[in-house]
């Protein structure tokens, strides 16, 4: 039975740089989902007729989500909705389904890589017909429709059983309830050299897979171990758990504890690698060698050759603004367009649409291509394979003989979270205000040499994107970048991104912290992080 609900806006459903974020019990609270998702359909115009695709990454509240959301979209009308079993899809995997399925969008119930669990934090994320997340005018028209609703719509009706594989209904709408891996796997198939990466595995080669108690543990397990013949056990953590062991599923050095350690062991494996929430994130380390996700894009940027799916070549590529700019100047070397876009991976779209980028990244370990319309971890890790597979050396061989061609650029994120927000926005403010005056004038023994904020112009449908991060460059190929994270969900995340570009082969086997230790002073320095915050160090060091 259809059933009109009368309601009233909900402040805050403001999505972030990934959809909406909040706190689990906030989503919990009646009416809240319910707003955001009528919200969503009033935001695209509706979805009478439309297919959907929905998944999770299993994260609690994901099941009672998707049958919220799959009574809402029936009660709306919408035709056809294709929905991973169980609730689980990746986001690279859903944003593959949308565009294999044609479908007209597809609602993404994760955090991504913010813990779960009852305590934990859920999200929503719209993605649009073309697979990738809603870009700013949707969003903004979703934004808007949250401010102005007055009734959702809900259908009211047993459960639908998400794990029988097949066709089902409720109410008009079909529901197909599809094995999430399947056309995922049979994708990457069709992207790499599997032949080789079985060799290599055959050969000796030992690998661990950290899936974090999270979404991609049924695909690794799919593809590493029963397809590419890794070893059983390579993939670790492989069961989702509705609170990803009680983790924070974010694959970075912090996070990632247990593979890092295992990875500088004397019987390390050849190759690790982690995967975040939904399955869009990805940690690269070699025994003994954390690769930076900067340094990874650049790295398949210089390598894109001896993949299957790159064999035409690269359409270009693209980087985040705060991502470091090794891929800069392999796309110099190569003579490839390289783009800079406002972080988020909505700002590649048009990019991967157009095929003026092929290859993209960020540095908060997002890396993928135009086979999906998402960041893609599990991808990443198996361009990595096919490269090793070819090239047969160490990953920090490659890392060696990659510097020694481009230079190094030394790398590191400092996070300060919930850091009261009046004393980020202030801190950002501040510093905005003196941006002109800064260069010229010396800190740390550097000078400034450009102060800008950065803003973007979409090169395709010129939608113009301001407030994107403030930037120093200094003296000595230094750059900072200073901006407030747009996915938390307390307080303010304070995100402060250093870089130096290093010359000397002898330079370049410093410790990344040492390496920037003048860039960092000079970021307290400039900002007065310690003061204003009142922290002395940072949560995070990526
Ligand atoms: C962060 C990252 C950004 C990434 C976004 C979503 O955003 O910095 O690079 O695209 O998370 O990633 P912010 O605004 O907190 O800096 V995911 O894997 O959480 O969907
Ligand atoms: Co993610």
């Amino acid at each position: 039975m259809r059933k009109f609900i009368p309601t009233k806006p909900i402040e805050g459903q403001k999505p972030g740089t990934s959809g909406l974020r909040k706190k689990t019990r906030v989503f919990q609270q009646p009416g809240y989902l319910e707003n955001f998702i009528q919200s969503v359909w009033n935001g695209i115009g509706g979805v009478g007729g439309k297919t959907l695709v929905i998944g999770g990454d299993g994260r609690f509240f994901n099941e009672q989500a998707i049958q919220t959301v799959l009574a809402m979209a029936a009660a709306s009308g919408a035709r056809h909705a294709i929905v991973g079993q169980n609730g689980l899809l990746s986001t690279p995997a859903a944003s593959h389904l949308i565009r294999l399925r044609k479908a007209d969008g597809g609602i993404i119930l994760s955090a991504s890589h913010n813990p779960g669990g009852e305590n934990g934090d859920f999200g929503v994320k719209y993605n649009v017909a073309n697979g990738g997340p809603a870009p700013e005018d949707v969003t903004a028209r979703i934004f808007e429709a949250t401010q102005t609703i007055e009734h959702y719509d809900i259908l009211r009706a047993p459960p639908v059983d998400l794990s029988v594989l097949g066709e089902t209904a409720l109410g008009a709408m079909t529901i197909e309830i599809v094995d999430p891996v399947r056309d995922y796997a049979a994708l990457m198939e069709q992207l790499f050299d599997f032949a080789k990466i079985r060799a290599l595995f055959q050969s000796g080669f030992t690998m661990r897979f950290d899936a974090m108690h999270a979404v991609t543990g049924p695909y690794a397990t799919a593809i590493l171990e029963d397809t590419l013949g890794a070893a059983p056990g390579t993939v670790l953590n492989g069961v989702p758990s509705p609170d990803f062991g009680g983790g924070h599923p974010d694959p970075n050095p912090i996070w990632a504890k247990e593979l890092m350690e295992l990875m500088h062991r004397a019987d390390a494996p050849d190759l690790g690698a982690a995967s975040d929430g939904d399955g869009d994130r990805n940690m690269i380390v070699g025994r003994n060698c954390y690769v930076t996700p900067s340094d990874s894009l650049a790295v398949l940027a210089a390598n894109a050759g001896l993949i299957p799916a790159f064999a035409v070549g690269l359409g270009g590529v693209a980087r985040s603004m705060p991502t470091s700019q090794a891929v800069d100047r392999v796309a110099e070397a190569q003579g490839l367009r390289c783009f800079e876009t406002p972080t988020g991976w909505k700002f590649f779209g048009n990019l991967l649409d157009a095929d003026m980028a092929s290859l993209c990244g960020e540095e908060s370990a997002g890396t993928g291509s135009n086979h999906v319309r998402e960041k893609d971890g599990l991808w990443a890790v198996l361009a990595w394979l096919n490269i090793l597979a070819e090239k047969r050396c160490s990953v920090a061989e490659l890392m060696q003989a990659h510097w020694a061609e481009y230079g190094r650029n030394y790398y590191s994120r400092h996070d300060y979270e919930a850091v009261d927000s009046a004393a980020a926005s202030d801190l950002i403010a501040a510093l905005r205000a003196r941006l002109a005056d800064l260069p010229g004038t010396h800190v740390q023994g550097l000078s400034v040499l450009k102060a800008d904020e950065f803003g973007y112009t979409d090169p395709i449908d010129g939608s113009r994107s301001e407030g994107q991060g403030l930037r120093i460059w200094l003296s000595g190929g230094g750059r900072m970048v200073f901006r407030l994270s747009g996915t938390g969900t307390e307080g303010a995340t304070l995100r402060v991104y250093l870089e130096r570009l290093e010359t000397d082969p002898d330079k370049f086997g410093d410790d990344p912290q040492q390496a920037l230790a003048d860039i960092i002073a000079a970021a307290d320095q400039l900002a007065g992080i310690r003061d204003r915050t009142g922290r002395s160090a940072p949560d995070v060091r990526t």
